[in-house]
């Protein structure tokens, strides 16, 4: 063998190898997908929409729950997927199927549709943006000073969730004044720094403004800038700076992924920034961070919006549009709901996956601390109250396990607690959505409205402020579902509290006195349906809680 044909073996070897190199070791060849007819792709996908998306992102790359992408759902086939589906697991999902939400049929059609490619949903540019945009009631046209004598800013704005609607009722009275349709499952309300307007968002991405200075508070403008949306605020800065009460408002939006800012007085979109960009951490590309949380600066001209994949926050600084300023601060991945510190300069965001709750500093426009809370921290915004040793503080519940983490917030005159565990309060499980106090309350409100335990998910937990170390008091708030969520009234002297019951079935609000914690009303009108988040006009213009 001459040395030509050396060679010539040599290249072919050459050649061949990296090839082979590469192959190796064999992928496991996967099951194909399960047969899923062109009928029932339309259904799967609102089901998807409606239930898992919100965990799972819209591409399945996983967030708040796993990945499942099909290399993974495959792997683990159509049987096991549905039992997951239908019983939960212990790391927090819902037990869709046990619950009665999901059906046999339909817990079977999602074990075989996750385990299809993701369709991926349509971009919504400006365009599209203003063609669902309508001015219901033109702001020239709107009341000049309020048409009816109730005291309007203890109004509370409650989601109707399955309804697609939101309640206002008088805080004082406890009547409905107006049901408003608004958009699909409305996830929070937040008002304009006037107060006199509410604005909602749905989660189908539909927001709604409601006057509540004309006789009958109602929507005067609405717009659907995104096809998924978990957040919206206001403009609070009024200042040296300029005043921009009541001027603009914001919308971060799950999908496309993306934050709008919209005309404050009639929802008139201006600008549209996209969330895409790498992650904080290893710096990849990342095709859907959606928008979490979003509050608004006292201080500033300014907002803080969490970009739950990417884990950034972005300070983003409207008090010019057209030469827009952003402060992006590395903080952790995946971030979703946060709060203010009683004095308005940390805002403080749970990174749920990471078990972490980050700190931002406005004041200065950076980062002040990152500390491990427990278990899926999940604060709401939070409850901000004065520990006789630790001085203030600030807590959050878990969705992972049965306890409050309470941390100091005074980094100046508590230096030694600040942004450290100080406490760790007991509650009856995990599965902890909302906590809640107020600065004229002696207690801290906590519910367990995702705990696997029917028995559980109905009871609230009360600590006192001056006596943590004591049990809590726990109750039983209603048979009719669970107990969700806590807002207090402008006195800061009543509690509200959701029962969140099946859709065809009973719901209600129950109302305590926060001092007695005996039950002040019941507000159980059959328009009540599967009421959610409540938000009291002067509580959320001051950011009270
Ligand atoms: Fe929420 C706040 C996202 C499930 C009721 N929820 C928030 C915020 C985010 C968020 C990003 C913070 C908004 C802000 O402050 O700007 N929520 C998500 C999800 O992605 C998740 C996990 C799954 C989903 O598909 O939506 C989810 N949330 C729920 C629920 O199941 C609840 C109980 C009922 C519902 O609407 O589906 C629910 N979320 C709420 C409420 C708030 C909230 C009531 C506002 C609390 C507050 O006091 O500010």
């Amino acid at each position: 063998m001459a040395r030509k044909t050396m060679l010539a073996l040599l290249a072919l070897l050459l050649w061949v190898a990296p090839a082979l190199a590469q192959q190796a070791p064999a992928a496991p060849e996967l099951p194909p997908a399960p047969p899923l007819a062109a009928s029932e792709l339309e259904s799967a996908k609102r089901i998807y929409f409606d239930r898992c998306a919100g965990c799972h992102g819209v591409l399945r790359k996983g967030a708040t729950g796993p990945q499942l992408l099909p290399a993974k759902t495959r792997a683990l086939t159509t049987p096991v997927l549905k039992a997951f589906i239908v019983n939960g697991t212990g790391g927090g999902m819902p037990d869709w199927g046990r619950q009665g939400i999901l059906t046999d049929a339909e817990s079977d059609l999602m074990a075989r549709y996750i385990q299809h490619d993701p369709p991926v949903p349509p971009e919504l540019g400006m365009a599209e943006m203003k063609k669902s945009w309508n001015v219901i009631v033109p702001p020239d046209k709107r009341p000049t000073k309020p048409e009816h004598n109730r005291d309007w800013k203890n109004f509370f704005a409650v989601t109707l969730r399955d309804a697609g609607q939101v309640a206002i009722i008088d805080g004082d009275t406890k009547e409905i004044v107006n049901t408003v349709k608004t958009g699909f499952a409305v996830h929070i309300s937040r008002s304009s720094f006037s107060g006199r307007y509410m604005y909602t968002i749905g989660r189908d991405g539909r927001a709604t403004m409601i006057d509540l200075w004309m006789k009958i508070p109602d929507k005067v403008a609405e717009v659907k800038p995104c096809s998924d949306a978990r957040s919206i605020d206001t403009s609070k800065y009024k200042g040296k700076l300029g005043d921009f009460t009541d001027k603009l408002a914001v919308i971060g939006c799950y999908w496309p992924p993306q934050i709008i800012v919209l005309d404050g007085a009639t929802l008139e979109p201006k600008t549209v920034i996209s969330s895409r960009s790498m992650t904080y951490d290893t710096m990849e590309y990342h095709p859907e961070p959606r928008v979490a949380s979003i509050v608004a600066s006292h201080f500033k001209p300014e907002w803080v919006i969490n970009i739950k994949e990417t884990g950034l926050i972005w300070l983003v600084d409207y008090s010019d549009l057209k030469n827009l300023k952003m402060t992006q601060i590395q903080g952790e991945k995946f971030l979703h709901d946060g709060g203010w510190d009683s004095t308005k300069r940390y805002f403080m965001v749970a990174a749920n996956m990471a078990n972490k709750v980050v700190v931002i500093d406005v004041e200065k426009g950076k980062l002040e601390a990152i500390f491990e809370s427990g278990i899926k921290p999940h604060p709401g915004r939070g409850a901000n109250w004065i520990d006789p040793k630790f001085g203030p503080v600030n807590g959050t519940p878990h969705l992972g396990e049965g306890k409050v983490t309470v941390y100091g917030t005074d980094p100046a005159k508590h230096k030694e607690s600040a942004w450290k565990k100080v406490r760790e309060l007991k509650t009856l499980g995990g599965g902890g959505l909302f906590i809640k106090t107020h600065p004229k309350s002696k207690n801290v409100w906590v519910d367990h409205a995702l705990n696997g335990d029917p028995a559980i998910q109905k009871q609230v937990c009360v600590f006192e402020k001056a006596n943590m170390d004591k049990d809590p008091k726990c109750w039983k708030v209603s048979d009719k579902g669970r107990a969700v969520h806590f807002e207090f009234n402008k006195a800061g002297d009543e509690v509200w509290i959701s029962v969140w019951g099946k859709k065809d079935g009973k719901s209600e609000i129950v109302v305590y006195n926060d001092k007695t914690l005996q039950e002040v009303a019941r507000i159980d009108d059959p328009r009540i349906i599967t009421p959610t988040g409540k938000f009291n006009v002067y509580n959320t213009v001051h950011d009270i809680y």
